[in-house]
């Protein structure tokens, strides 16, 4: 077992044993806190002084060897979605990643680097950098002597005040297919709200997205680059008591939107070649009072 102490940072970088017995990072800055677990490299926690925090953690979630954490940001690699006798959004969010480097950068910000031990045909790392804004960035390298066809997706869960309260922007004109009714559609002008179960991939969009959260006086930005498909999920009520691992009413609390290349947006890479996706996470007051 390699001694992750060496990797800690005082009053910056702490490991120790989260819910399930899990090696956690916990990681402070003058502006911020964040949590990420060594199982999936998951962020499960990211909170800027002051605010509530940004992602939505699922109190009925599991942290056990081989199943998904329910919050935050779950990696989805290398496929997107269910496969026969397969782990579900693939199997990089449920294997255990190594922490390989951890630094302090100017200004006061904490980065975090992980690779995911596996087989080829792939070489996979992940950068976590926590400081006013949450980034992180995954790189997939093809180590292998063909080319190589993946998805990825950073399926982000947000925390929010109240799921009829926000509204999310950014998307319009954007190619959505309706994974509920099967149905193509361009998105309009207006703002996507919700009212039931909403499952939407959008496909060839490169543009940042808002949640707009007027209670809580809250703009939250997803800023990408290597990403070309968003998906925008609420489970809402039947579908959240179909989920073990997601309490009845937490559907009113978070809303997921998921950053990556999936579907029509796969991801292929010749021999040697490597692709980066990533996501920077900001947020800012609706309104500065007076
Ligand atoms: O991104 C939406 C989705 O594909 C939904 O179909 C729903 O299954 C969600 O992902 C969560 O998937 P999971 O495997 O984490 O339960």
């Amino acid at each position: 077992m390699i001694d992750l102490h060496k990797y800690e940072i005082p009053g910056h970088v702490s490991l120790t044993v989260g819910q399930g017995g899990l090696p956690k990072i916990l990681i402070e800055t003058a502006s911020s806190s964040a949590e990420v677990y060594l199982h999936g490299a998951h962020v499960t926690h990211f909170q800027k002084k002051g605010e509530p925090p940004l992602l939505f953690m699922s109190a009925a979630s599991d942290f056990a060897a081989g199943k998904p954490i329910r919050g935050g940001v779950p990696l989805v690699f290398p496929w997107f979605g269910g496969r026969e006798g397969l782990p579900a959004h693939g199997f990089a969010r449920i294997e255990s990643w190594q922490l390989t480097a951890t630094s302090l950068l100017p200004h006061g910000a904490v980065c975090l680097h992980f690779s995911l031990p596996t087989p080829e045909p792939y070489k996979v790392e992940w950068i976590v950098t926590v400081a006013e804004t949450l980034s992180m960035e995954l790189i997939v390298t093809n180590i292998a002597d063909k080319e190589v066809t993946f998805e990825t997706c950073l399926h982000t869960y947000f925390q929010i005040s109240e799921i009829d309260a926000i509204s999310i922007t950014g998307l319009s004109g954007a190619n959505g297919l309706n994974k509920l009714t099967g149905c193509d559609f361009v998105e309009g002008v207006s703002p996507i709200r919700f009212i039931a179960e909403t499952e939407i991939v959008y496909s060839n969009t490169t543009a940042f997205v808002e949640i707009i959260d007027p209670p809580w006086n809250r703009k939250t930005r997803i800023a990408t680059s290597g990403s070309n498909s968003t998906v925008v999920w609420n489970p809402w009520i039947e579908k959240s008591q179909r989920m073990p691992d997601f309490g009845d009413g937490e559907y009113l609390q978070m809303v997921c939107v998921e950053s990556g290349n999936i579907a029509t947006n796969s991801v292929t890479l010749p021999p040697s070649a490597g692709a980066s996706l990533k996501v920077e996470l900001s947020s800012e007051a609706l309104r500065h009072e007076p």
